[in-house]
């Protein structure tokens, strides 16, 4: 069967400070060809609609598959699937990913007959199996499935997660995916989950609180098989444990790879397992993002990051003291006012790491999405994609994103524009005469991506599709039914 597998356009992120390969795609496309199947990748974020009709035509597929891990990419593919769905000879329609998952059947109802189904879960072990079902009431059985007839029952988790490594050999235009100053760069996977269950995440509710490694073998394997010099590790949180990055770090060496990382982590994981990023900054680490999430013990005990500011601090001298660049990230709250804004802009500005803000949003699959008590001032999806405030705001509107804005230009003053030249230009022209220039495109663009105008403008938009607002909960706190995608059991 003819397979075209879609990553939609980029989100707000993406237009600025990095662009990266769809992954999960790859990883379902890998599954899709070893089950026989003819399958095309096309990532909106580098193509444009044109192409994919253009695709439609010329590869004509059987069955058409989107990806969707976030909320502001679900009326875009809404829209294509209908498209797709008028015309003559249509494709089966099926959609995956994050939010896909935790909102199956509002989005099945948003399409109203233009998606076949939705896939919860991990893709691998389940894409072959729908395609197989194509045509057969036995479609809604199946584990992950939800249709707008039925659903079948808790998705399986991938046994092995050597299994299917990416098909890279199916990306096109490659030299478009970067991070910062790592341009270009390819992504990777070592483990999968997170043991942790910090409230405004989803990363946990999604594999069921599990947590999962590759073999260091096949991981290098991966590793070995990418072009790029430059590799974003994309765990959610990189080396928990460090036998299994040490066993990776030794595989490296014992094969000569030699490549810039980056990587996400916890300030306390970092804590433990110093001796471990050392010998990664050794092997090429470069680049750490620690999602330091606040600056007060009350906010980190209301994410339930469980960590203390103190061993937050702690962790940013030991990145500090490994010569890493580290980017962090602060949650803005909506009741934030101008002297917040102030204080956590005076902070900013005394550290030397990349600071980031995000604005707290309560995302489906989140404990928060449950629990929170504020109501929605909007249940666009555009808007939630943590740079809008859908909760109300203490300040007017307005007011807030200025002061969001002129708080997240704190990075454009110190990490951007003229200030990147002097810290990184050796880097930066040495990819640009090899022809890579999307990090020096981006250093000038920070006021067309973060403009208060345009945020407060998105607003205004009329809204096409409206998000289903969160179900009352059964009891005092959220029950593993209604948070997890996986439940717990069982592994195939
Ligand atoms: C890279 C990344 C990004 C990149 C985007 C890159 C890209 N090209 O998509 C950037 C930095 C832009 C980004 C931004 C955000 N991200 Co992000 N991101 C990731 C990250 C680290 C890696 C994604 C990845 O490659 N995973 C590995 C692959 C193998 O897994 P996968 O993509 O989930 O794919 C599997 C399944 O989902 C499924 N699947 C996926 N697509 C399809 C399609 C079909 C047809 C099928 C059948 C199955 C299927 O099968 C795949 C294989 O099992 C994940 C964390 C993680 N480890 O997954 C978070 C993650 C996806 N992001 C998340 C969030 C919350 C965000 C932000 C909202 C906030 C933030 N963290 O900054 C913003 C969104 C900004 C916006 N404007 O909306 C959440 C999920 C959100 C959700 N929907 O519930 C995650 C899980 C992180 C977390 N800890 O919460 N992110
Ligand atoms: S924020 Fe990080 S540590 Fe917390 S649950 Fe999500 S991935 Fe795990």
């Amino acid at each position: 069967m003819r397979v075209l597998l879609v990553h939609p356009s980029p989100l707000m992120y993406s237009e600025l400070y990095l662009r990266l390969e769809p992954l999960g795609l790859e990883r379902v496309a890998a599954a899709i060809e070893a089950a026989g199947h003819e399958v095309r990748l096309l990532d909106l974020q580098i193509f444009q609609h044109a192409d994919y009709w253009r695709e439609m035509q010329t590869f004509a597929p059987q069955a058409v598959g989107f990806s969707v891990n976030y909320l502001a990419n679900v009326p875009e593919v809404v829209d294509l699937a209908k498209e797709t769905k008028a015309r003559p000879g249509a494709p089966f329609v099926f959609v995956g990913g994050h939010s896909a998952s935790f909102i199956a059947s509002e989005f099945l109802d948003h399409a109203d007959g233009a998606i076949d189904c939705i896939v919860r879960g991990e893709g691998e072990v389940i894409a072959p199996l729908v395609l197989e079902a194509i045509g057969d009431p036995k479609l809604e059985t199946l584990p992950g499935v939800v249709t707008r007839h039925g659903a079948g029952p808790s998705p399986t988790l991938l046994r092995d997660l050597d299994l299917h490594l990416p098909a890279r050999h199916l990306g096109r235009r490659r030299h478009k995916y970067f991070i910062g100053v790592l341009d270009p760069c390819a992504s990777i996977e070592f483990t999968r989950g997170c043991p942790w269950d910090c409230s405004f995440c989803s990363a946990w509710t999604f594999y069921g609180r599990s947590y999962r490694k590759g073999s260091p073998e096949a991981a290098v394997e991966d590793l070995a098989r990418i072009r790029e010099p430059n590799v974003f590790i994309v765990d959610d949180v990189a080396f928990i444990q460090a036998e299994h990055g040490f066993g990776i770090a030794r595989e490296i060496e014992r094969r000569r790879i030699r490549k810039q990382y980056y990587l996400e982590t916890r300030c306390d994981v970092l804590i433990k397992n110093q001796e471990l990023f050392a010998y990664w900054k050794r092997l090429g680490l470069y680049y750490m993002f620690l999602g330091i999430e606040a600056l007060d013990e009350e906010a980190l005990r209301l994410h339930r990051k469980r960590v203390t500011l103190n061993e937050n601090l702690r962790a940013l001298e030991i990145a500090r003291s490994l010569g890493l660049t580290v980017a962090i990230n602060i949650i803005a709250d909506p009741s934030w006012d101008e002297a917040r804004f102030r204080a956590v802009r005076d902070w900013a500005l005394t550290v030397p790491e990349v600071v980031h803000f995000t604005v707290a949003t309560p995302y489906p699959g989140t404990e928060l999405w449950l629990t929170e008590s504020r109501q929605l001032t909007s249940r666009d999806y555009r808007l939630f994609d943590v740079q809008h405030a859908v909760l109300p705001t203490t300040m007017p509107l307005q007011r807030f994103y200025e002061e969001l804005v002129r708080t997240q230009a704190v990075l454009n003053r110190k990490h951007l524009g003229w200030g990147a030249i002097r810290r990184y230009g050796g880097a930066a022209l040495s990819a640009a005469a090899r022809g890579q220039t999307n990090y020096l495109r981006m250093l000038w663009k920070f006021s067309t991506v973060y403009n208060p105008e345009r945020q407060y403008a998105d607003h205004q938009k009329p809204v096409r599709y409206e998000m289903r607002p969160p179900r009352p909960m059964a009891g005092p706190r959220p029950t593993k039914q209604e948070l997890y995608v996986h439940m717990p059991a069982p592994v195939h």
